[in-house]
């Protein structure tokens, strides 16, 4: 017997969810800061065994969306509730959820197993963390509840040993050996994006988009080009920074993780370019992949 599935994990923003699907893949497929809105896209990390896989959903925090590739971020989110064999709805240990009644419904009426995961119990203690599971068992009765930490991989293992049996029988949907939907030149946008988060203050990151046009590799080397898109002139500034530094120090960060992800050396050439009110622009969101 041969079982397959979709295992989508949601929640509010800066739960876990990217650091959970990281350790499940055991690859740093998904970029991690402790900013709200990091993840933008749903991305798979696809987990294969003899007789299993198991496609895991990485999507962006639920938020109201202010603008329009907010709203297509939450596309995203839609799109994994609906789609799901198995649904995760990660929460924070301590987080007493004020979203509307309507979306616990939804929740609690799931067609699917659900998993309601209480992530960050490292930094709690046993008391707070019983407490937790009777409050979010009282709120999503149907559910699972487990408490987890994704970052010290606490309870990581028996909860993919509950997913393997909960999966439906299926063939698998991907190959063995793939790992994730995304391309090679995602990986780039994404890694470059996160330094940008790291780096930066305020609104800068948000209306950041990394797109590469160039990704050439040899036997020894891959050549990068990358383009760093910004709203505004003056944002175009602040990346650049004073002499080109804030900019060079992003390009170091990358390489140096990018080199990790591909195993290989990596030479990096970065620019920045301002296209305007991309974020509120259909036609470009559909050219960055936000939109099907
Ligand atoms: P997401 O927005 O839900 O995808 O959350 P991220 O995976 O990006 O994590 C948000 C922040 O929480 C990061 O700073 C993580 O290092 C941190 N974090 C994630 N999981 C844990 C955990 O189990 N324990 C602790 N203490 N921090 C965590
Ligand atoms: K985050
Ligand atoms: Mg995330």
């Amino acid at each position: 017997m041969h079982k397959s599935g979709f295992v989508n994990i949601i929640g509010n923003p800066n739960v876990g969810k990217s650091t959970l699907l990281n350790a499940l893949v055991g690859e740093r497929l998904s970029i991690i800061t402790s900013k709200a809105q990091t993840t933008r896209h749903r991305i798979f990390g696809i987990v294969s065994g003899e007789d299993f896989q198991v496609i895991f959903s990485d999507t962006p925090g639920i938020i109201k969306p202010a603008y329009q590739l907010q709203t297509s971020m939450m596309d995203f989110v839609k799109d994994a509730f609906e789609d799901a064999d198995i649904l995760i709805y990660m929460v924070e240990i301590g987080e007493k959820d004020l979203k509307d009644e309507e979306f616990f419904k939804k929740i609690n009426q799931a067609k699917v197993p659900v998993l309601v995961l209480i992530n960050k119990i490292d930094r709690s203690d046993e008391a707070t963390v019983k407490e937790a599971l009777a409050y979010w068992q009282e709120k999503v009765p149907k559910g699972e509840i487990y408490a987890i930490s994704a970052l010290e991989n606490f309870n990581v293992e028996p909860l993919f040993h509950r997913i393997l049996e909960l999966l439906p029988e299926s063939p698998a949907f991907y190959p063995k050996d793939q790992l994730t939907d995304k391309p090679e030149r995602f990986f780039v946008n994404e890694t470059i994006r996160e330094k940008i988060l790291l780096n930066y203050k305020k609104e800068v990151p948000y209306s950041v988009e990394v797109e590469t046009e160039t990704f050439s590799e040899t036997e020894e080397i891959i050549r990068i080009r990358s383009i760093i898109m910004v709203e505004r002139e003056s944002q175009k500034g602040i990346i650049i920074g004073h002499r080109g530094e804030a900019l060079k120090k992003v390009g170091i960060q990358a390489r140096y993780d990018l080199e990790k992800f591909f195993g290989k050396q990596i030479h990096l050439e970065l620019y920045v370019k301002v296209n305007k009110n991309w974020r509120s622009d259909l036609k470009q969101l559909r050219r960055f992949g936000y939109t099907n």
